[in-house]
């Protein structure tokens, strides 16, 4: 007789860069979210869904929980993060090694309020020279909350998680496989390929610009087997656009290269992309204009 079907959410939470995206895309052995070395690069909450046999995981990529509250584009990533949290089956509460911020303790305040169990994982062990530091390290954040079990794991070098994923898999619940098999996300590839492009300029532009620019995808269309693609990059004033564009357009053209390769290998064949630059005074912190541009709470 067959094994029972089990099925259920599990959520990727934590502060700001600890590794929430990189985890899920090396869980997936597929890359769907997108990464960088600065914080709050992830900006709405996604699916990942694992089904291996009977049974399927699916994984929610968070925004970091964070405590500037700048503008209204920070409380929307809060917002998204903790939403996340209700009525999932599990929570993985990411850290990193060695470090405790305000921020994490943020993150504990928030899961004192829900009784959904909580993994902790104490990710980028890579980075450890003297593993015996971690010891007092762990015996200091296991007496934080009541957590089922504490994983070191480097979601980057691939250590430990195949434990971490064995012990979410036990604790899935029975019950029908809720997406189809071959699904592996449920955001549309005009959100993928957005995202894309906003990682290429995250990873490329200086310290603030990221935070102050979005993506959005304007035509997604096939013809004679080339997919064209035409993405608007909404930053906030002329000089932020300036700096996009790059001296003779130079910044703007490597960016649609990189992101072209990757949207080519994605679909498996030929992309042809083009970008635009668009200033939207202030759209940031105008609850109207983060919704026109795709920041909506459902
Ligand atoms: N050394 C090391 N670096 C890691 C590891 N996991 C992630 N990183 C790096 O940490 C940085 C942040 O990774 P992300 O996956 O974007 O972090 P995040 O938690 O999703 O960040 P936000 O989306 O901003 O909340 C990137 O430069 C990753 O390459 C790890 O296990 N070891
Ligand atoms: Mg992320």
């Amino acid at each position: 007789m067959l094994n029972k079907e089990r099925c259920g959410y599990v959520a990727i939470i934590g502060r700001p860069n600890v590794g929430k995206s990189t985890l899920l895309n090396y869980l997936l052995g597929q890359k769907i979210s997108i990464t960088s070395r600065k914080p709050q690069t992830t900006r709405h909450s996604l699916l990942g869904i694992k089904t291996k046999d009977n049974i399927q995981t699916i994984y929610i990529d968070t925004p970091g929980l964070h405590q500037r509250m700048h503008n209204a584009m920070n409380r929307y990533l809060n917002r998204a993060a903790i939403n996340s949290i209700e009525g999932v089956d599990i929570i993985v509460w990411l850290v990193e090694a060695l470090q405790w911020t305000d921020e994490d303790n943020y993150v504990l305040k928030a899961l004192a309020k829900t009784s959904v169990p909580v993994i902790l994982a104490i990710n980028k062990i890579d980075k450890v020279a003297n593993r015996d530091t971690l010891l007092p390290y762990l015996e200091k954040v296991t007496a934080k909350h009541n957590f089922i079990e504490i994983f070191p794991i480097s979601a980057l070098k691939n250590q430990n998680v195949e434990q971490l994923e064995t012990k979410i898999t036990g604790l899935l619940p029975e019950g029908i496989l809720l997406f189809p098999k071959e699904q592996i996300t449920d955001r549309s590839e005009r959100f993928l390929f957005a995202e894309i492009v906003r990682e290429k300029l995250v990873r490329r532009l200086g310290a603030e610009l990221p935070y102050r620019l979005t993506v959005q995808i304007e035509h997604f269309k096939n013809f004679k087997n080339v997919t064209h693609i035409g993405a608007l990059i909404w930053v906030e004033t002329d000089g932020q656009k300036g700096i996009v564009i790059g001296k003779k357009g130079d910044i703007l053209k490597s960016i649609g290269q990189e992101a072209r390769e990757d949207m080519e290998v994605w679909l498996n064949h030929k992309v042809f992309l083009q970008l635009w630059v668009k200033v939207k005074k202030g759209w940031c912190d105008s609850e109207r204009s983060l919704q026109q541009l795709g920041y909506s709470d459902n």
